[in-house]
């Protein structure tokens, strides 16, 4: 796959794309990043990016004619080639969204700076707008960079197995159970007995509980789109009569609390 990459800031994306498995997968080939610095393609004596917001506000907006010269210097755009902007006002960048990008043979990226883009940028050659969250950038580059890393690790060949356990969004749509190694007591912390049992189906069970409970703990929402057995259902079922028992007791521990050791810890556990 190739990546054309629209920036102000190439220098950013020097480290990250470097090391580890974002270098190996272009050395193997499978993943070529072109940079392009939008400023290489002003053509006014101060090399102008940006300028200020007709209508006035405060900030800088890129302006068009440097972004649109770059991408169409750079791809051709009847290709089909998503051109993809990164901006607060994308679509919300998902494994599924990492996905669907993987599987093209080309894209490229269009990094915004400063309060935004000129809308005209969208107008002639965006094909698609992405945002990675609901949190404010300085950049698209570093959203641009966590695009490439969560894309280049799907493409073929890239991970050592290509069937791999993982390779899913979260292990088949659930947070993973915790992970132990050596040594079997740490700091006299000891690895959950049953790993070190060799009883894999036990392992299984226990794996698949422990995926179950923590996101039933941290990221409940996902157990409305995972795929669940009817054994699953039956666990979150006790896990949610324990802690519907357990919201009792303390909501009874509170009621036999006076007022005045309200903030105190309630009568004993019977
Ligand atoms: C106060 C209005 N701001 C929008 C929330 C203006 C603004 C701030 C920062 C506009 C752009 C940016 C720079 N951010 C990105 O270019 C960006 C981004 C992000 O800020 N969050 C999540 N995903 C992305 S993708 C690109």
């Amino acid at each position: 796959m190739r990546i054309d990459i629209f920036t102000l800031f190439p220098g950013m994306f020097g480290g990250p794309l470097n090391e580890s498995i974002l270098r190996r997968a272009q050395e193997m080939g499978a993943l070529s990043i072109v940079l392009h610095n939008i400023r290489d393609y002003t053509t006014d004596r101060h090399h102008t990016a940006d300028d200020t917001p007709y209508g006035g506000g405060g900030g800088m907006i890129l302006k068009p004619e440097p972004i649109v010269a770059a991408v169409e210097d750079v791809i051709p755009l009847d290709k089909g080639i998503p051109v993809i902007l990164l901006s607060p006002q994308g679509r919300l960048f998902t494994q599924t969204v990492a996905r669907e990008l993987a599987a093209r043979e080309r894209l490229a990226l269009i990094c915004g700076h400063y309060e935004g883009v000129d809308e005209r940028v969208r107008q002639l050659v965006v094909t698609d707008e992405i945002s990675i969250g609901d949190y404010v950038l300085t950049g698209g580059e570093l959203a641009a960079m966590v695009i490439v890393d969560a894309v280049a690790r799907l493409l073929p060949g890239v991970l050592g197995d290509p069937d791999a356990p993982d390779k899913d969004s979260h292990s088949g749509g659930l947070l993973e159970h915790p992970h132990y190694t050596r040594p079997p007591v740490f700091r006299g912390l000891a690895v959950p007995e049953v790993l070190l049992s060799g009883h894999e189906a036990r392992i299984a069970r226990w794996r698949r509980r422990e995926s179950l409970r923590r996101t039933w703990e941290r990221r409940p929402e996902l157990l409305l789109t995972a795929p669940l057995t009817e054994e699953d259902r039956a666990f979150l079922v006790k896990l949610a009569e324990e802690e519907l028992a357990r919201r009792m007791r303390d909501e009874e521990a509170v009621s036999d609390r006076g007022p005045r050791d309200a903030a105190g810890p309630g009568r004993p556990p019977t």
